[in-house]
C-alpha cells in the first residue's frame, strides 16, 4: 500500500473528482510528441478517470510517438494513442491536457478551446489560468508526480504497468532524478520502484532502434561546432522532433562545455533544444529570450526548448544558417561569450 506523501491538498483532489466523475467522455491531450512522461501522466490520469466514472476516454497527441523507447513504453502501456485531428472533439464534455498547456505551442489543442484540466509541471501559462482546473508545479520533476500524487490521494490502485510507466516517465524526465528534480518526484519514485517491472525498464530503454537514427548522430557529431563554453549542432531535417532534445544530451557529456544547443528542421518549423550544467543561468529563461518574437519555448533549469515557424523555406540553408548565427550571437550574448569564433567540435 502506498502512502500519501501529503503533498497534495485534499480540496485539490475534491475539485478533480467530480470532473472527471461526472464526464462521460474525457480526451486527454499530450504534446504532439509525447514524452515518457506525458505518456505515462495521460496513462495515470485515464486511471484516476476510470476510479472516479466511466468516462470513454482517449488519448491523443498532434503529431506521432518518435523516439524508438517511447513507443516501446506506448506498446507495453497497450496505449492507444490517437491523432488529435482524427478525433472529433466536440464529442467530448471534458479535455483535458497533461505536461503541456493551451497556448504554449507544443499541443495540437487549437488556442481558443480553453480545456477543462491542466495538469503540468512547466512554467504557468496565462491562458491556463481561465481553465476550470489546473495543477501546474514547475518546481517538479515530473508531470507524472503530480498525477501520481492524485492517484494515491485518491486510493486508487497502481498496477504494475502504470507503475511502470510513471517510473520511467519520472525518471526520464529528471535524469533519474538528478536534473530538476524535487523532493516529492523522488518520494514518488520510491514508492513506485519497487511496483514496477524492472525487466520492462531495462528492454524498453535498450530498445531497437532504425538505422537512420545513427546516421542522425553521426551527421550532428560531424556538424558540431563550439562557441565558448556551448557546443552547437544543426541536425537538418529530422524525422521526429524529439532527437533535438537527445543530441543536446549527448553534446552536454563533453567535458569541455557547460552548455549544448541542437537545432533540427521538423515540417516548417525549426525546433532548438538547450542544456546546461551550469547552475548558475537558467537554461529555460535563456530559451525565453533566444526565441522571443520569433517562436515559443521555455523550459527548466538545466534543459529547454524552443521553436520558430519557418516563413520562407526551412530547408533553404541560407535563411536557415541567419538565423541560427542571430540566435548563437543572442546566446553569447547572455552567456558572456567572448570568442565568438567557431571551432568544430571534433
Ligand atoms: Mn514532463
Amino acid at each position: 500500500m502506498l502512502t500519501n506523501q501529503h503533498n497534495l491538498s485534499a480540496n485539490k483532489l475534491e475539485t478533480l473528482r467530480p470532473i472527471l466523475a461526472e464526464a462521460r467522455s474525457l480526451l486527454i491531450v499530450m504534446q504532439d510528441y509525447p514524452d515518457p512522461d506525458a505518456l505515462a501522466s495521460a496513462a495515470a490520469l485515464r486511471a484516476l478517470a476510470h476510479a472516479f466514472g466511466e468516462a470513454r476516454t482517449s488519448l491523443t497527441c498532434g503529431g506521432v510517438i518518435g523516439r524508438a523507447e517511447n513507443r516501446a513504453l506506448a506498446d507495453y502501456l497497450r496505449l492507444p494513442v490517437r491523432l488529435f485531428e482524427d478525433v472529433d472533439r466536440s464529442r467530448f464534455d471534458v479535455i483535458a491536457l497533461v505536461d503541456t498547456q493551451p497556448g504554449t505551442g507544443n499541443n495540437a489543442l487549437p488556442r481558443e478551446i480553453s480545456p477543462t484540466v491542466v495538469l503540468d509541471h512547466h512554467p504557468l501559462f496565462p491562458n491556463t489560468q481561465n481553465c476550470k482546473f489546473f495543477d501546474v508545479r514547475p518546481n517538479y520533476g515530473a508531470t507524472a508526480t503530480i498525477v501520481y500524487e492524485y492517484l494515491v490521494e485518491a486510493n486508487v490502485d497502481i498496477d504494475i504497468p502504470l507503475a511502470t510507466a510513471l517510473v520511467y516517465g519520472i525518471r526520464s524526465d529528471t535524469h533519474d532524478l538528478g536534473r530538476d528534480s524535487s523532493r516529492a518526484d523522488l518520494e514518488a519514485m520510491s514508492a513506485l520502484y519497487p511496483k514496477a517491472n524492472h525487466r520492462m525498464l531495462s528492454e524498453i530503454q535498450t530498445s531497437k532502434t532504425p538505422r537512420t537514427y545513427f546516421r542522425m548522430i553521426n551527421s550532428a557529431l560531424q556538424n558540431a561546432y563550439v562557441l565558448g563554453d556551448c557546443v552547437v549542432s544543426d541536425v537538418g531535417r529530422i524525422e521526429t522532433p524529439d532527437i533535438v532534445g537527445e543530441i543536446a544530451d549527448l553534446l552536454l557529456r563533453d567535458d569541455q562545455c557547460q552548455w549544448s544547443l541542437c537545432f533540427g528542421v521538423f515540417g516548417d518549423l525549426i525546433l532548438l533544444s538547450l542544456r546546461t550544467s551550469d547552475w548558475r543561468t537558467s537554461a529555460g529563461s535563456v530559451m525565453r529570450t533566444l526565441v522571443s518574437g520569433i517562436g515559443t519555448g521555455g523550459g527548466h533549469r538545466m534543459m529547454a526548448g524552443g521553436q520558430i515557424r519557418c516563413i520562407g523555406d526551412a530547408d533553404a540553408t541560407e535563411a536557415r544558417s541567419q538565423l541560427e548565427q542571430r540566435i548563437e550571437t543572442l546566446l553569447c550574448d547572455m552567456l558572456q561569450i567572448t570568442d565568438r569564433e567557431p571551432r568544430p567540435f571534433l
